[in-house]
C-alpha cells in the first residue's frame, strides 16, 4: 500500500460542529491545518444518525453557532426545532460559506496517534489513517484535536442471533442514506432513549404492528415544536445577542428564565402551575422551574410526580401508562424530548414490551424472543444508543509520553482536565470530552466554549514561541474555583514549564 507522510501544525479528527468550528478558528490563527473525517461529508451525529423522527431537543435558534453574526442573521430555520436534514443542510451551508472543504479529507479513518518529541524538544503527533480503498498514510502534526463526538460510536448490542434474523436490521446511529419504507412492515424497536422515542414515533404511523421494546422507562417532556410564524424568526434574530448571553448563563446552556426559589418555596398548587407552564411552553427549560430540582430528593420528586401524572392522562390503557412511568431520579439522565411519544401507545397497532426482567434472550430468524416468546416482524430497529463519552477515543490507538496508552491510563475510568486535555498527552485537545458538561448541556454551546478555550490556548503558545502544553495531573482534579481559573486560561502558565 503506498504511504505518505506529511508535517502539519495541527490536524483535527472529526468533521462535526466541533471539527468544523475547530478548523475554522486554527484557520485564522495562519496553522497549517487538516481535518480528517471517516464520513463522505461533515455534520458528525446529523450525518451518521438519520432515523425517522430525528430531530434536536434544543431550539434550532440556540442549536447553532454563534461565532459568526452574519451566518445567525442569514441562516433560516423552518421550525422551533429542526429535522436532521435541516440541520446537515446548515452544516453544509457552514463549510461552504467559511471555506472549509478544502482543508477536510473525508472517507479517512484515523487508527492512531502516537507522541514523540525527539527534534529539538519539538513535541509532535505521528497520526495513521486509512481511507475507503485500504491506504494508509501518515500525518505528523505539533497538535492533534480530537473532534470525534461523545455519541459516535453506535453500541451494536450484542444479542444473540441476531445474525440469524431473515429482515433488515437498521441501528439509528448508523442509518441508510436512503428513505426507509416501513409501510404494512411489522416493526420490533429495541430501546427507548432519545432516538428509539423519535423513531417510534415516526416509524408507528408507517407500520402495520410496532412492537417497542423498553428496559428502562425515561422521562419525556413536550417539545411543542412548530413551524415558526412570519415575522417570529426576525425577531429572535434582533435580540440574538441577549438570547445567547442568558444560554450562557443557564446551568445547561439554554436560555430561559433563572429560577433561585427551591420547590418548597412554592405551594402545591403554585408548583402544578410552574411545571404546567413550562410542560406547554415545551422543550428542556422544564427541569429549571426550580432551583433545587437535582439537588433535593422531595423536590425531583415533585417533577417526577408531575410528569407521571401526564403519562396517566394522556395513555388510555393503564398497564402501559404504568410501565411507560419512570421510577429512576428525575433529570440525572438528559431529558427526552418530543411530540406525542405516549399518545402514540393509544395507537392499536403499537405494543409496549417490558422487558426490565426478563430482557431480549435472543433474536432468532423471526425477530426478538422475551421470556419464549417469539415477536414476528419484517425488521429490526436498533435504538441502543451509544459506546458515550470515551467510546470512539478508546477506537483509536492513542499514546502519549513515553508510549502511554490511553486505554491504560483510564483503565478505571477517565480522567482529564475538565474534558479538555489528559496528562501523559501533551498537545492533545478533546472537545467537549469525558469531564465536561457536553451532552448534558446546550452542545453547540459548549462545543464553541471549549473550541475557544483550545485555539486560545494554542494562540498563547505561539506567541510565547512554546511548543508544548500539557494537562498536570492535579489539573485533573480541579474543583470549584480551580474551575474558574484554568477557563480564566491560567493553567496556560502552569502547564507551559514541565
Ligand atoms: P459528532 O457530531 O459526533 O462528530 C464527530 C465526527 O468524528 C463524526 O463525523 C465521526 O465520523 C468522526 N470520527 C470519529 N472517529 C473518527 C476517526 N477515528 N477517524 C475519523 N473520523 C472520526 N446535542 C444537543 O445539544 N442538542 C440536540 O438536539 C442533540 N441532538 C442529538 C440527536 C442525536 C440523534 C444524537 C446522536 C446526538 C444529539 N446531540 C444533541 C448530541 C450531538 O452529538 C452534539 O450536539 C453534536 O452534534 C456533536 O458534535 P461533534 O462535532 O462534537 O461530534
Ligand atoms: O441512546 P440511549 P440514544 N437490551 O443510551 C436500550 C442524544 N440524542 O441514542 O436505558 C435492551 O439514551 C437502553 O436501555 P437502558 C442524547 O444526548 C438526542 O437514544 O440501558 N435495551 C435505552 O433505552 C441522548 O442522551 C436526541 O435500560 C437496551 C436505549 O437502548 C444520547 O443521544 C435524539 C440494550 C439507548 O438509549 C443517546 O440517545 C437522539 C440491550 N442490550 C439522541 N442496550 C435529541 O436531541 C441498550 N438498550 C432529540
Amino acid at each position: 500500500m503506498p504511504r505518505s507522510h506529511q508535517q502539519l501544525d495541527a490536524l483535527v479528527v472529526g468533521a462535526g460542529f466541533a471539527g468544523m468550528y475547530m478548523l475554522y478558528r486554527l484557520n485564522r490563527l495562519g496553522l497549517a491545518t487538516r481535518v480528517i473525517e471517516k464520513a463522505s461529508g461533515v455534520g458528525g451525529t446529523w450525518f451518521w444518525n438519520r432515523y425517522p423522527g430525528a430531530r434536536c431537543d434544543i431550539e434550532s435558534m440556540q442549536y447553532s453557532y454563534s461565532f459568526s453574526h452574519q451566518l445567525e442573521q442569514e441562516w433560516e430555520w423552518s421550525e422551533r426545532y429542526a429535522s436532521q436534514k435541516e440541520i446537515l443542510e446548515y452544516a453544509n451551508h457552514v463549510a461552504d460559506r467559511f471555506d472549509l472543504r478544502k482543508d477536510m479529507q473525508f472517507d479517512t479513518e484515523v487508527t492512531s496517534a502516537h507522541y514523540s518529541h525527539c527534534d529539538e524538544d519539538r513535541g509532535s503527533w505521528t497520526v495513521s489513517m486509512e481511507n475507503k480503498q485500504g491506504c494508509t498514510s501518515t500525518i505528523r502534526a505539533r497538535f492533534l484535536v480530537m473532534a470525534t463526538g461523545c455519541l459516535s460510536a453506535p453500541n451494536t448490542a450484542a444479542f444473540s442471533g441476531i445474525e440469524d434474523f431473515a429482515g433488515p436490521c437498521y441501528h439509528t446511529g448508523s442509518w441508510p442514506h436512503q428513505e426507509i419504507d416501513f409501510t404494512g412492515k411489522r416493526v420490533a424497536i429495541i430501546g427507548t432513549g432519545s432516538s428509539g422515542i423519535q423513531a417510534t414515533t415516526a416509524i408507528a404511523r408507517q407500520a402495520s404492528q410496532l412492537f417497542v421494546f423498553q428496559r428502562t422507562a425515561n422521562y419525556i417532556v413536550p417539545a411543542n415544536n412548530q413551524p415558526f410564524r412570519p415575522g417570529e424568526q426576525q425577531q429572535i434574530k434582533d435580540a440574538y445577542g441577549d438570547l445567547r448571553s442568558l444560554a450562557r448563563k443557564a446551568r445547561n446552556g439554554v436560555a430561559q428564565e433563572i429560577v433561585t426559589d427551591p420547590a418548597s418555596a412554592f405551594t402545591p398548587s403554585q408548583r402544578e402551575q410552574r411545571y404546567q407552564q413550562r410542560w406547554d411552553d415545551g422543550g428542556l427549560t422544564f427541569i429549571g422551574v426550580f432551583s433545587d430540582l437535582l439537588l433535593d430528593a422531595e423536590s425531583n420528586q415533585t417533577a417526577a410526580d408531575f410528569i407521571r401524572e401526564r403519562i396517566h392522562e394522556v395513555v388510555h390503557d393503564p398497564e402501559t401508562a404504568k410501565m411507560l412511568c419512570p421510577d429512576s431520579t428525575f433529570g440525572c439522565k438528559r431529558l427526552c424530548v418530543d411530540s406525542d411519544y405516549y399518545d402514540t401507545f393509544n395507537r392499536d397497532s403499537v405494543t409496549l414490551v417490558n422487558i426490565k426482567e426478563h430482557g431480549i434472550e435472543k433474536i432468532c430468524s423471526r425477530g426478538p424472543v422475551v421470556n419464549g416468546k417469539v415477536y414476528d416482524v419484517d425488521a429490526l430497529v436498533l435504538a441502543t444508543g451509544f459506546d458515550a463519552m470515551t467510546g470512539t477515543l478508546k477506537q483509536i490507538d492513542i499514546r502519549g509520553r513515553d508510549g502511554l496508552k490511553l486505554v491504560d491510563k483510564w483503565i478505571d475510568g477517565p480522567t482529564t482536565c475538565l474534558g479538555l486535555m489528559v496528562a501523559g498527552f501533551p498537545n492533545l485537545f478533546t472537545i467537549t470530552g469525558p469531564g465536561s458538561p457536553s451532552v448534558l448541556s446546550n452542545m453547540l454551546g459548549s462545543i464553541e466554549f471549549h473550541v475557544d478555550w483550545i485555539s486560545g490556548c494554542i494562540e498563547h503558545l505561539e506567541k510565547r514561541e512554546a511548543n508544548r502544553i500539557e494537562a498536570t495531573e492535579s489539573a485533573e482534579s480541579l474543583w470549584g474555583k480551580e474551575v474558574e481559573r484554568v477557563v480564566d486560561q491560567t493553567v496556560y502558565r502552569t502547564c507551559e514549564s514541565w
